[in-house]
């Protein structure tokens, strides 16, 4: 499959940005060979630069929950932009985004807006360090939270891929502050919390973990983080940044019934703008400037372009309820993938929740970062280009989650199970 036109993109691309891309895992250096370039999106489509149609397993990596372009959230961007494009002021479309998020997140009493979930999560740290003066936190090996500083500590996502978590430039005297420990591993985590007694500020994790791979916690895993973390005066704090309106309406907090006292959100708030938020206990949340002295910003803050099409996208969710016919379409893509394998007699893992999954060639059971890496990221590169010359796009890494819209029902689910089957009986 030659693509001419996105190879001499990507040429022009290498000259002017560090590996011609502007986030790492777009590269496909863990899959090998070029990435495409796209040039328009629809439904559960991408066309490319070479005016390829590809079925769309990253959604733009979460956003994108009712497929591209969804008609609604075109329609609320146009009509946001006849009145401008950003006004550096408090704004109408700004409340009601706040009143959305604490209706769906009853753990949310205050909010804050921001641009990334890099910086929902790297407010929320500083915060909860500025709420209990202690310094030092808590995150899980494999759990990716954006790239500030403090979190970049045995990262997940394209850190993982790249085979150096740690990233350089990142100051020893920063790392020290970040306690590392294994996701599912409730005795390490109370042996954290016992060497270092009340100097824990806050502990952040997926709960559902997407970026090491798709990884569910065991059943009780949540209860136990939430009992140790408020037994230990920690700020619990959940990365919904990618689970939130996805997993559930009130994110993966609303499925497991567990009431953390910070959450970030990103993605589909904005309804494929850049969007970042983090809220919580008011108590916590007042001692952000301009009421308390835990500093936060952002010139966009509250965009309401962004505002506006994140809106229309959480309006569609209340109004559809899709998350059992996402589930379904996971089942279904789920299920083709066993039984290709099964009949294969290839070894598979394939969790799969709603509408996030991700595939593992290996017959350990993945429940950490550890056992993720059992995957054989070789054979799931063979299979990532042999799922994209049948015309679809999976995550380029063994190590991201895969998404699914409701614009993949019907045709778009059928046909993409039919690719996969067919790339895993030729592996
Ligand atoms: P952003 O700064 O990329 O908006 O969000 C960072 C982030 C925070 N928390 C979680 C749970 C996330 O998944 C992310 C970003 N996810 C990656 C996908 N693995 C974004 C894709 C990329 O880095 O190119």
């Amino acid at each position: 499959m030659t693509s001419p036109v996105s190879d001499s993109l990507f040429a022009r691309a290498k000259q002017l940005m560090p590996g011609g891309v502007n986030s790492p895992v777009r590269a496909f250096r863990s899959v090998g060979g070029a990435p495409f370039f796209v040039k328009a999106a629809r439904g559960a489509t991408l066309v490319t630069a070479d005016d390829r149609e590809l079925i769309d397993f990253v959604c733009t990596w979460g956003p994108a929950i009712h497929g591209h372009n969804h008609p609604r959230i075109k329609a609320a961007l146009a009509a946001a932009l006849e009145h401008g494009t950003s006004f550096g002021t408090p704004n109408p479309s700004e409340v009601e985004m706040a009143e959305w998020i604490v209706k769906f997140f009853p753990s949310i009493q205050k909010v804050r807006l921001c641009n990334s979930g890099t910086e929902a999560t790297m407010s929320a740290i500083r915060l909860a360090r500025g709420f209990t003066r202690r310094d030092k936190i808590i995150k899980l090996a494999g759990c990716y939270h954006g790239h500030s500083d403090s979190l970049l500590i045995k990262a997940g996502s394209g850190a993982l891929t790249h085979g150096h978590p740690d990233s350089a430039g990142v100051p020893a005297a920063f790392a020290r502050e970040t306690v590392v420990v294994p996701y599912n591993d409730c005795a390490a985590l109370a042996a954290a919390f016992a060497a270092n007694p009340g100097q824990i500020a806050a502990l952040i994790l997926e709960p559902y973990c997407g970026n090491v791979g798709f990884i569910m916690p065991d059943p009780g895993y949540l209860a136990q983080v939430r009992q140790l973390t408020a037994q230990h005066g920690t700020v619990l704090i959940f990365d919904e940044v990618m689970t939130g309106f996805r997993i559930a309406p009130g994110g993966v907090q609303e499925r497991e019934q567990i009431v953390p006292d910070l959450t970030c959100l990103g993605k589909i708030i904005g309804g494929g703008l850049p969007v970042g938020a983090f809220g919580g206990r008011a108590e916590i949340m007042d001692c952000l400037a301009p009421l308390g002295p835990v500093y936060q910003a952002g010139t966009l803050s509250g965009n309401p372009l962004a505002m506006a099409a994140g809106i229309a996208s959480l309006q569609l969710l209340a109004e559809l309820q899709p998350y059992a016919r996402l589930d379904a379409l996971g089942r279904q893509l789920r299920d083709a993938v066993q039984a290709a394998a099964r009949a294969k007699g290839l070894p598979v893992q394939v969790p799969q929740c709603g509408s996030m999954f991700s595939i593992f060639f290996t017959a350990t059971p993945v429940r950490d970062y550890a056992t993720a890496l059992t995957g054989d990221a070789a054979l799931f590169g063979r299979f990532f280009h042999a799922c994209l010359a049948g015309g679809v796009y999976l995550a380029p890494s063994a190590y991201e989650a895969g998404f699914i819209s409701t614009a993949h029902e019907g045709a778009a689910i059928d046909r993409a199970c039919e690719v996969l089957t067919a790339a895993i009986r030729g592996l």
